[in-house]
């Protein structure tokens, strides 16, 4: 007998969503899988394609990221791109297949003035052209996120990242409750929630529950969950992590599935350790979506070339959209 799948309406406890987790994997993918047809347009995967507009020199100490200025990684803070470039990257992406755009910048938050103004213009460049724009800028307050909301913005992403009793090892500059209220004020702006997390940290499996858990109850529910494996970046405290199962990350996206049946789970960083077996069961499982383009933010990623081949092998296609119809 499966576990009893709560719907997305449901508010599921920490014990119903163990339960989920720790079925025998077969169990929970066909599960999984079940959830995923009833929901969604067989074999598509959305391609989205992510930019990195502002590098570097970030304020926090995010234990996992290569862009915080207290880590040694070399990575130098660099300028806010300028909109015109970003509306060129867009528009190539664009061109390979990309339905969604995610600008991402190294901030502690949004701070109003010129370059929030180059941002919102890029924002509306991007909508321009037909994608899905998304944005990942830190936190945002109130006032922020409606003016995001009004140039275009599809969707914000701002991750959990792990379980509340985890996350104090991994950031110690901004907390748990900051992410929330930024949420809060991105779902008020009628603005899409993406909200995810990373598996591969050093975290156990009850806070792989714990951040599933609040994923699936937050105040207004995400419709794109970035499941990330974290891509261990020398100089970053986290450097030495041994690697994630590929077991545990299929497990966590055919969670993420059950519990939040009608979004789209993204299989986000990491895929250049998982093999394409892995991925192929991550696709199974309910993952349907990918970052296509040979770097994520600033890490590497597979090549286009091969994800489409993968996608080819599978019988998968990549996901219409107002961008790139078919
Ligand atoms: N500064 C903004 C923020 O933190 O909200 C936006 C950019 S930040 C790089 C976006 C997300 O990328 C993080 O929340 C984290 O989940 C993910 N990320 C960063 N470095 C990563 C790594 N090495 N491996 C996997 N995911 C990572
Ligand atoms: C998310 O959850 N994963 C993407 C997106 N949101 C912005 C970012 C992954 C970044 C991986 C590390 C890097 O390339 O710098
Ligand atoms: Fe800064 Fe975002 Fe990296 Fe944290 S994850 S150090 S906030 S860029």
């Amino acid at each position: 007998m499966p576990a009893a799948a709560p719907t997305d309406t449901a508010c599921p406890t920490r014990s119903q969503v163990a339960e989920l987790y720790r079925q025998p994997l077969f169990a929970l993918i066909e599960q999984a899988h079940e959830v995923h047809r009833r929901h969604h347009p067989g074999n598509q995967v959305q391609l989205c394609r992510l930019l990195s507009i502002k590098t570097g020199g970030c304020p926090e100490d995010c234990a996992y990221c290569p862009q915080s200025a207290r880590h040694a990684t070399a990575m130098p803070a660099g300028k806010l791109m300028d909109p015109q470039t970003i509306a060129a990257a867009a528009k190539q992406a664009r061109a390979e297949g990309a339905t969604r755009f995610c600008m991402g910048a190294a901030w502690r938050e949004v701070k109003d003035g010129r370059e929030f103004d180059q941002v919102l213009e890029a924002v509306r460049a991007v909508a321009a052209l037909g994608l899905e724009v998304c944005c990942t800028l830190g936190m945002l307050n109130a006032r922020q996120a409606e003016r995001l909301a009004a140039a275009g913005l599809t969707a914000y992403n701002h991750n959990l990242d792990t379980s509340p009793e985890f996350y104090g090892q991994i950031i110690h500059t901004r907390g748990y409750a900051d992410r929330l209220q930024t949420l809060e004020n991105v779902g008020r702006a009628g603005i899409s929630v993406c909200c995810g997390g990373i598996l591969g940290m050093g975290e156990s499996e009850a806070d792989r529950i714990g951040l599933l858990h609040q994923l699936a109850n937050l105040p207004v529910a995400p419709e794109s969950v970035p499941i990330n494996a974290l891509v261990p970046v020398p100089g970053t405290p986290l450097a030495a992590r041994p690697p994630l199962a590929a077991f545990d990350f299929i497990r966590a996206i055919a969670t993420a599935r059950i519990l939040l049946p009608r979004a789209k789970v993204r299989l986000s960083a990491g895929r250049l350790s998982l093999s394409p077996e892995a991925q192929a069961l991550c696709f199974y499982a309910g993952a349907n979506s990918i970052f296509t383009g040979e770097k994520l933010l600033t890490t590497p990623n597979p090549e286009t070339e091969s994800d489409l081949a993968l996608l080819a092998a599978l019988g998968l296609q990549p996901a219409p959209g107002a961008a790139n119809p078919q």
